[in-house]
């Protein structure tokens, strides 16, 4: 009967993260599951009100411009203040970093860590209902640390913990710890909980399908050009051309490579120079959840994305990431070109 199908022994996140912590052994203090905690209850919020954003007036612009100058929507700055105020309410957290700030934000008190993140990324999507995200990341400080905005120039390797939030069809949330395992959760919108519902996720080890701006084509450098062509006009016998997906929301562009396999790619180009994506709170934590998922991510130099040290909070990178054997092909294409 169906009662005896019923899953009585579901893992939420809140066990996964005690179970963690207990794993840690005494050394753990119990800051960082209150920190996840927090994480959780900020994206259930903004899953929240983007589900009602239609019935409750919140879709078009805010009237206002974050520092590059771009329209706000009303969405990017409830998504800011819903997760400024949870990390200031935590007490675990001594400086934020926001795609929508333009400096760090500093909370009084002795938190120890310091998060990255970037609220709603893609919420040039989100009037037409595609699935947007908030992605980030988060460093313990060292033990000197005064707390400003200079304590978070560091590379990916120093991230504790990264993942995002998807808010599509359901609230998926990817989450990996430092040399760890990358977990997904699905929020139960009725038990207001996120389930453990994709176990130790490991990205395809190649799969044909690439997602780019392919509209940039002109901007791109030759070896891009080139690497691009390839995929499209394999030269080898028989070989088949790749499959486009491109939703133009890296959370899900991202998620979809994951689970499926392929590249995702914002080169650098002429006329984004540095790229579009943020190392920091974009590129950092994406990377960390593919290099551990069993994938890989590299700059537009081919250098390991992980490796890269933001120059101010705000830095920005061309980024190749997806399936190992897929970033493979992007270095020796590039290595051709010298
Ligand atoms: P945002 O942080 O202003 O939302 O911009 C980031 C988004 C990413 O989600 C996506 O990968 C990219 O911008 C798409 O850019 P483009 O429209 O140039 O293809
Ligand atoms: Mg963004």
């Amino acid at each position: 009967d169906q009662d005896s199908k019923v899953n009585t022994d579901i893992i939420t996140l809140t066990r996964f993260l005690t179970e963690k912590q207990h794993d840690l052994g005494t050394h753990a203090t119990g800051d960082f599951t209150l920190l996840c905690h927090a994480l959780q209850f900020s994206f259930k919020s903004i899953a929240y009100y983007i589900r009602r954003a239609t019935l409750i007036n919140l879709i078009g612009l805010a009237g206002s411009s974050n520092k590059t100058g771009d329209d706000q929507k009303k969405l990017d700055v409830i998504g800011d203040e819903i997760f400024i105020n949870t990390m200031r309410g935590c007490g675990k957290v001594k400086v934020l970093v926001s795609e929508e700030q333009e400096e760090a934000i500093i909370f009084p008190g002795d938190g120890k860590y310091a998060v990255v993140c970037d609220p709603i990324d893609g919420s040039s999507n989100l009037d037409a209902g595609v699935s947007v995200g908030t992605i980030f990341g988060i460093f313990r400080l060292a033990d000197d640390a005064v707390g400003d905005a200079k304590d978070l120039l560091l590379p990916g390797t120093e991230l504790v913990a990264s993942g995002f939030t998807m808010y599509g069809a359901s609230a998926n949330l990817v989450l990996t710890m430092k040399g760890g395992a990358v977990n997904g959760f699905t929020l139960d919108n009725a038990l207001g909980e996120f389930i453990l519902s994709h176990p130790n996720m490991r990205i395809p080890k190649k799969r044909s399908i690439y997602s780019v701006n392919e509209g940039n084509t002109m901007y791109w450098d030759d070896a891009c050009k080139a690497y691009f062509e390839s995929l499209k006009n394999p030269k080898e016998e028989n070989a088949k051309p790749y499959s486009a997906r491109y939703i133009g929301s890296m959370v899900a562009d991202a998620y979809r490579t994951l689970c499926y396999g392929g590249i995702f790619a914002y080169p650098a180009d002429k006329k984004s120079k540095k790229g579009k994506l943020r190392i920091l709170y974009e590129c950092a934590p994406m990377a960390m959840i593919m290099e551990n998922a069993g994938g890989q991510a590299v700059t537009s130099q081919m250098q390991r994305m992980m490796d890269v040290v933001p120059e101010h909070i705000h830095d920005r990178s061309g980024i190749f990431m997806g399936s190992y054997d897929e970033v493979e092909k992007v270095k020796q294409v590039y290595a051709n070109f010298g």
